[in-house]
């Protein structure tokens, strides 16, 4: 007989899922192992970690039969990323570190617009610390500015882990996060910190690795415990701006409404058809003037509307 249950993809490598079931009976809770069912793989969509599916599976298989479960559709997909391939996130720990690699704001401003561009949560870690106080807290202060929930730590130290630590607790539960950001700052470490069980590969080694490694960049959710849907975090490998160029589009017209902290502003502009990049009576520049918009944002936020108007043209 075949039966039906909800799961969520936790991994896929050459079209074999790891789910969860996450349906009551006799499977909840456990990871089973499946490919697509292939009608649905017609479909064009690609069932991606954190994506919810339904799953049938034979009840007169052996359990670690071959082919016993199967995914027959995805369900209740809210958003999807193409890198991170990553499917309904809630939110995204957008990470930098306060020195070594230093950060590179446009690029964590694109990570923010990319996230509330799909209506995820940014959250803001600045890693590394203790590497630059001065600089960790100037980052701090720009972000909190502008909106964000922000944690400053040292995994290597072990300082200010607390923080990070209870919000994962109060604010993960049912839901799915991923760390993203440079290679080299810090993720797999804090993450190692958080959960120690995970024994994430971390340094120089792993990392030349990945990056040798561009077709394959594997994704994984792990849960946070062993019930089912107690929430997910990934470990994602680190990427460029290049992505920008590729990837998770849109037009620069919604840039704005990408960047939180401007919204105040927004119509107050002298032209109705303001850019906010450069034109006289623009509101979002004189509010950077007046050290009410960090200038940071600011200047992000003309080099990635330079990025997608070009792309434009090029299409
Ligand atoms: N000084 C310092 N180094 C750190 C800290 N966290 C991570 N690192 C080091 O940064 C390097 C890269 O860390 P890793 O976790 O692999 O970075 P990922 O590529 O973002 O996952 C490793 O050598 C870590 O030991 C920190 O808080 N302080
Ligand atoms: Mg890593
Ligand atoms: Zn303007």
């Amino acid at each position: 007989m075949e039966i039906s249950v909800k799961g969520k993809i936790l991994k896929g490598v050459g079209g074999l899922y790891s789910v969860i079931v996450l349906s009551e009976g006799e499977y909840s809770g456990d990871v089973v192992r499946c490919r697509a069912r292939g009608v649905f793989r017609h479909t064009g969509l690609t069932p991606l970690p954190g994506d919810f599916v339904m799953l049938s599976y034979d009840n007169s298989r052996e359990r670690d039969e071959d082919g016993k479960f199967v995914i027959d559709e995805i369900v209740d997909r809210r958003n999807s990323l193409i890198r991170p391939p990553l499917a309904n996130l809630d939110y995204l720990f957008v990470t930098m570190a306060a020195a070594a690699p230093a950060p590179i704001l446009p690029t964590v401003d694109k990570l923010i617009s990319i996230a509330e561009h799909n209506k995820i949560e940014p959250v803001i870690v600045i890693t590394k610390r203790e590497l630059n106080e001065e600089r960790a807290d100037e980052l701090l202060n720009i972000y909190r500015a502008s909106g964000f929930t922000c944690f400053a730590l040292s995994a290597v130290e072990n300082v200010a882990i607390e923080p990070i630590d209870n919000f994962i607790k109060q604010s993960l539960p049912h839901k799915t996060a991923a760390f993203a950001g440079a290679s080299g700052i810090g993720k797999s470490t804090l993450l190692n910190r958080l959960f120690p069980e995970l024994e994430l590969t971390t340094s120089e080694i792993s990392r030349k690795i990945e990056r040798g490694r561009h077709t394959t960049r594997e994704v994984n959710l792990f849960p946070l415990s062993s019930t089912p849907d107690c929430g997910y975090i990934a470990d994602t490998p680190g990427f460029s701006m290049l992505d920008f160029k590729r990837f998770d589009f849109f037009e620069k017209e919604d840039l704005v409404d990408t960047m939180r902290e401007f919204a105040p502003y927004i119509g107050e502009c002298r032209y109705t058809k303001c850019s906010h990049t450069k034109e006289e009576g623009c509101a979002i520049i004189r509010a950077v003037r007046n050290g009410d918009i960090p200038k940071s944002r600011h200047e992000s936020y003309v080099e990635l509307y330079d990025i997608l108007k070009t792309r434009k043209k090029w299409d």
